[in-house]
């Protein structure tokens, strides 16, 4: 790398925090949000400094109030493989397959974020990209305009293509350049009132799926929600309200528990915003349109494949007793049956880490190195508490909480019977990349923990 460069992940700090100002002034309720977030975390922090002392420990506590997630929907490959592109040069990375016609929403997606430690710990900013399927839009009529329509649009400006190549040519981009990169792919995220497509077009797509029309209508993949991480999402779930924010019913993912695990997310309903479609002789009719939403989420422990297997199937279990309605009717049901349900995940670290539910980031205690004894078996360090391990946090998303989000915006009876038809190769070809497999990604990094903790030990042994 030239030196003078920023590094990637200085650009992507500066992209996520432009992103969440252009969307704070959006979307009001955003910025509320925000401050209920920063306001209950801290409140959890300030209850409990046995959190705090862990996330310190972890490195991890500066980047609670900076953590966010968006998530945008694009309509072709090549819209795709350009925004893996910008993302790399924010250091994004392609992160998991998420399949979500089995929901009945016509859309495959991945996730870009950093994947270090380093690059974590700097800035966890993560853009959840969702790709339409018009292979999956039956009316073959219909389909074959959207694509037209999908063809003739340019969601990037020239000068985000320019810097995009001279970030690829130079490895990277010096200061100046990295600022207007940042402005100029800023816009492909921005809002646009008037749509490309007519006032009938758009019904049409709409009365197909609503998320049809949402990625074929405009100009541009405009950013959709942008997702503060909460230390408590139950805490912030009953206070919206208060601050006259009226989340959905339930939170998505596994019930509260002493020690989280994977994800749980809830949003508030989408905005019915003002829009202007082409009419004839150059006037314009108006409209509406419902895309963008709010959304916050609590992170806990990455689960393993057994894990992962263990959590699918109590989940699965607790939705055969009750599937949350879109109206809230039975929320109390479906709460009580996922609490029931949850009962044989083991709700202590000790546990989830001898089950192998979970994966866990192993460090020596300097402080009591002392007390090693020559020999001594790993799980008797563990116990001496000479070997410390913390759980690492689940940094992906789940396909059956992202489906609960996307209907809960998409609204009641609007969810379409698609037959489920993963394609991941489909998919990894339109992106130009694979997507890198989030288990043996954390896999990776306990075993990277793990050797850390042999060679350090080795020495003791070496030279005591
Ligand atoms: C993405 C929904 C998925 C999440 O947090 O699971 C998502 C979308 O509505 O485009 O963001
Ligand atoms: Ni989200």
């Amino acid at each position: 790398m030239t030196t003078g460069l920023l590094s990637s992940d200085e650009i992507r700090a500066a992209f996520s925090a432009a992103l969440s100002d252009m969307y704070r002034r959006e979307v009001p309720a955003y910025g509320t949000l925000l401050a209920l977030v920063a306001q209950v975390n801290e409140a959890t922090l300030a209850a409990s400094p046995e959190l705090r002392a862990r996330l310190e420990k972890t490195d991890s506590l500066d980047r609670i109030s900076e953590e966010r997630h968006g998530a945008i929907r694009v309509g072709t490959p090549g819209e795709l493989a350009t925004m893996r592109r910008i993302f790399a040069v924010m250091g994004m990375h392609p992160v998991g397959y998420y399949d979500l016609s089995d929901a009945g929403v016509p859309v495959h997606s991945t996730a870009f974020r950093p994947v270090d430690a380093a690059a974590l710990s700097f800035n966890p900013f993560r853009v959840f990209t969702s790709l339409l399927r018009l292979d999956l839009i039956e009316d073959t009529g219909l389909r074959e305009r959207a694509r037209k329509v999908l063809s003739e649009r340019r969601i990037f400006t020239d000068e985000a293509l320019d810097l995009l190549d001279r970030a690829e040519a130079d490895g990277g981009l010096a200061d100046g350049d990295a600022m207007r990169f940042v402005a100029e792919v800023l816009e492909t995220f921005r809002w646009h009132r008037e749509a490309r497509v007519d006032a009938e077009m758009y019904r049409s797509l709409h009365e197909t799926h609503r998320l049809i029309a949402d990625v074929v209508s405009f100009r541009g993949p405009h950013i959709n929600h942008l997702t503060p991480r909460t230390l408590d999402i139950d805490a912030v779930q009953r206070l919206m309200p208060e601050h006259g924010i009226a989340p959905k019913a339930v939170i998505e993912g596994p019930p509260s528990r002493a020690c989280p695990i994977l994800l749980r997310q809830t949003s508030f309903k989408a905005l019915e915003e003002r829009v202007l479609f082409p009419g004839s002789r150059g006037r314009t009719v108006g409209g509406s349109h419902t895309a963008r939403f709010g959304e916050i989420e609590q992170r806990g422990i990455a689960l393993t494949p057994k894990g992962r297997a263990l959590y699918d199937r109590l989940l699965a279990d607790a939705r055969s007793v009750a599937r949350p309605s879109a109206d809230g009717s039975n929320a109390d049901t479906y709460r009580n049956a996922l609490a029931q349900a949850f009962k044989p995940f083991p709700d202590d670290w000790p546990e989830i880490r001898r089950q192998g539910l979970g994966y866990f980031s192993y460090s020596v205690d300097e402080g009591r190195i002392g007390r090693a004894r020559c020999g001594a078996d790993f799980d008797a360090l563990i116990a001496a508490g000479i070997i410390r391990f913390d759980a690492i946090v689940y940094e992906d998303f789940l396909p059956v909480s992202a489906a609960g989000i996307f209907q809960s915006n998409l609204g009641d009876g609007s969810s379409a019977e698609l037959t489920a038809s993963p394609n991941r190769s489909m998919f990894e070809e339109a992106l130009g990349a694979a997507v890198i497999d989030e288990f043996e990604h954390y896999r990776g990094i306990e075993a990277a923990s793990l050797a850390m903790c042999r060679a350090r030990l080795g020495k003791l042994e070496l030279t005591s």
